[in-house]
């Protein structure tokens, strides 16, 4: 009987079941056979202890095989049941990529790079000397109008408006010749349009050394417009005003988004502004220890916003901090 069961078993809850109803300790069959050895006589209970201990261990010889095969058949079903499909198409992870800005940063600054600037980075804090007083702006210039600030510390520690208070502090560091470009941060407390942001993006640029003349300036920074921008668009200097440069001058290039017919972003001029630059001042020279007899130089602050809306046509400077995935994913 117990062999009869034991084929019929399809399951290990089933074989345990059987082994405790043949085999258990306490009240299994043979064990309640075993029961009926001490009424017999000594002749007796060899014959039939000895037939017991057979039976027992075929049974057990059994159990075992039994047990293997079901872990074999238990095995392959489970291989069956969680089998992969490696031919379904994968579930996609998403995967972030770089900033339109940060690119546009990265490409115009290796430009400067392969020019022979140095990269290097400055303070988004900054004291009022640096970023006002060093580069000849007093306390009482009307040139502040020109950057509203946001002020940490009212009168002495400040959000730098510019890069430029980066200029003094290389060239109070380091000794002429001096080629540096500062990529970063700035802020203005300003009123916010499709062209004007309150935190924006500059890259400062410094050259200084005993023979420079305002002709490398506009050779370097139209070379600079058309490896960026590629040789068809335009660009046009300005003359301008800035307290740190003597002469100064604004770079244009023409608006990309109307061709030069006028819109919003060039505001119908035809142009857009990406850069102040000049000649440095011998005031400034001055103040950092350079002998303006002998060293000149020329600087610039590129907008970087400016250049990524020109190269990708884009006509609204929110975009690039709104965290539109429909506008990153462009990019
Ligand atoms: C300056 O900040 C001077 N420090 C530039 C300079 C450096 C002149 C070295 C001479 C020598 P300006 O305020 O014009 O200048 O700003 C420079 C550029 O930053 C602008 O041409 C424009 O491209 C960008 N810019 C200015 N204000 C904003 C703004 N609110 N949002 C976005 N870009 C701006």
């Amino acid at each position: 009987r117990a062999l009869t069961e034991l084929a019929a078993i399809h399951s290990s809850n089933e074989l345990d079941e059987w082994d405790t109803r043949y085999l258990g300790r306490n009240r299994g069959e043979l064990k309640n056979i075993s029961a009926v050895m001490p009424k017999l006589t000594k002749d007796e209970r060899k014959i039939v202890g000895q037939k017991i201990n057979d039976v027992k261990k075929d049974l057990e010889h059994q159990l075992a095989e039994k047990r293997e095969t079901l872990k074999q058949n238990e095995l392959m079903q489970a291989l069956e049941q969680e089998r992969i499909d490696v031919t379904l198409p994968g579930r996609a992870t998403p995967v972030g990529h770089m900033h339109p800005l940060s690119r546009v940063m990265l490409e115009a600054t290796q430009i400067f790079a392969r020019m022979g600037f140095n990269i290097v980075q400055g303070l988004e804090v900054e004291t009022d000397y640096h970023n006002f007083q060093a580069l000849n702006i007093p306390a009482d210039h009307p040139a502040r109008d020109m950057q509203d600030t946001f002020w940490v510390s009212p009168g002495q520690i400040l959000l730098r408006t510019h890069t430029s208070p980066m200029q003094v502090r290389v060239m109070k560091q380091t000794q002429p010749p001096v080629r540096v470009v500062v990529p970063g941060k700035v802020y203005r407390n300003e009123a916010v349009d499709a062209t004007h942001e309150a935190m924006f993006h500059q890259i400062e640029g410094l050259l200084i050394d005993e023979y420079c003349t305002m002709a490398d300036l506009k050779g370097s920074l139209e070379r600079f417009a058309q490896e960026l921008f590629g040789e068809k668009r335009r660009a046009r200097f300005r003359g301008s005003y800035f307290p740190f440069t003597e002469p100064s001058a604004e770079m244009d290039i023409d608006c990309p988004m109307c061709d030069g017919k006028g819109c919003r972003v060039c505001k119908y001029s035809g142009w857009v502004e990406i850069l102040g630059s000049g000649m440095v001042h011998p005031k400034l020279l001055r103040e950092v220890g350079y002998d303006p007899t002998k060293y000149r130089g020329f600087a610039f602050g590129v907008g970087v916003e400016r250049l990524a809306m020109l190269k990708y046509d884009i006509g609204e400077i929110r975009l690039f901090s709104g965290n539109d995935l429909r506008f990153l994913r462009q990019f």
